[in-house]
């Protein structure tokens, strides 16, 4: 940590890993696949684990509406195919009906995103939601 000692996180090996501050208190979150059977969970601030989705084709981290807290922008393949935003460690949206080959993110013109966003929903569909138990480590 901060460059000079190594830590466990968690004995599992995870398959992929994205960082970024989803509620905004400064810290980055790690958002780790570790692959079936326990699929996505959220390290949230180095010290609670939280589960977080059943499957994705794809995650990529940008605050798309401007407030300092990173949104999760997922590509999905599948039954519930499409591309969604999980919010601000609050909410989600459906971005797109299409998933995607690639996504990146940016902030190309210095200004949120998201600013007229209105068809807001509070859930993702439950077959893609992680109700898996992590293992302790
Ligand atoms: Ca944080
Ligand atoms: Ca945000
Ligand atoms: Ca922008």
């Amino acid at each position: 940590m901060n460059n000079s000692i190594w830590i466990s996180l968690h004995s599992l090996s995870a398959d992929s890993m994205i960082t970024g501050d989803l509620d905004g208190n400064g810290q980055d979150e790690v958002i780790i696949d570790f692959g079936e059977p326990y699929n996505f969970w959220i390290r949230m601030n180095n010290s609670s684990w939280v589960p977080f989705l059943q499957s994705a084709e794809f995650i990529v981290i940008g605050d798309l509406d401007g407030n300092d807290k990173d949104d999760v922008i997922i590509s999905f393949n599948g039954t519930f195919v499409g591309i969604w935003a999980f919010l601000n460690n609050n909410s989600w949206i459906k971005l797109h009906n299409k998933s995607a080959q690639r996504m990146v993110t940016g902030n190309i013109d210095g200004l949120p995103s998201l600013m007229a966003l209105t068809n807001s929903v509070t859930k993702l569909p439950a077959e893609l939601q992680n109700t898996a138990s992590l293992p302790k480590d």
